[in-house]
């Protein structure tokens, strides 16, 4: 006589495990994102008062995927002759000074910012210390004072246009083994004194405002 217990009787209950892991998947891919500009600044932008008006046609579309390939989007060469090298240029300088907003371990950021504007247009160039050794950093052209919404939104040349270059901006570095990082970007087009500041963010958490220089015009 053969016994066979089949071992029904423990009726599988396994009580749903939700992945939180994929939530946090979602949530980082958001942010890079979101700090890209892009369609998904729209979700993220909850700050930008400009935001409401759906500004990204289908092109930007087209430009967030171009952010693989970052030569593309002129994010700035630090071999480039620097604004402050630029002829014919008139050229104004801007001291970064830390923001509250900075994240932790980012107290010693200093730096400057020199903004040309002359017959081939804007040249920005950045020049910091005091950053994390081989970290990766943003900063864009923003439209308002340091003391004014640590900057407020980005500058643009088309206002609710793309939220990349050319329309912003931007320039991506990455710091040096001493923490130094430097580059600098062209755009054919003037700024006039519409990008009273440039701000400095981890270019992986570009909600962070590191650091502020307003332009002395
Ligand atoms: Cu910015």
């Amino acid at each position: 006589m053969s016994h066979r217990t089949t071992p029904s009787a423990a009726t599988r209950r396994r009580p749903r495990t939700r992945l939180a892991v994929a939530c946090l998947t979602v949530t980082s891919t958001a942010a890079l994102l979101s700090g890209c500009g892009g369609e998904s600044s729209e979700k993220t932008t909850n700050t930008a008062a400009g935001a409401t008006t759906s500004a990204s046609p289908s092109k930007s579309t087209d430009e967030m995927s171009g952010m693989d390939g970052m030569k593309d989007m002129a994010m700035g060469d630090p071999s480039a002759t620097p604004a402050d090298k630029i002829p014919d240029a008139d050229v104004v300088k801007g001291a970064f000074e830390l923001l509250d907003t900075r994240p932790p371990g980012m107290d010693d950021v200093k730096g400057s910012a020199w903004l040309a504007q002359g017959p081939k247009g804007t040249t920005v160039t950045v020049s910091l210390s005091g950053l994390k050794p081989g970290g990766t950093y943003m900063s864009h052209l923003h439209a308002q004072s340091c003391s004014a919404k640590n900057g407020g939104d980005h500058f643009q040349f088309e206002k609710g246009g793309a939220t990349t270059p050319p329309n912003e901006v931007h320039l991506m570095f990455t710091a040096d083994k001493s923490g130094m990082g430097m580059t600098t970007v062209n755009n054919d087009r003037k700024t006039g004194e519409d990008a009273k500041a440039i701000v400095v963010h981890p270019s992986e958490a570009q909600d962070n405002r590191i650091a502020c220089a307003d332009f002395e015009f």
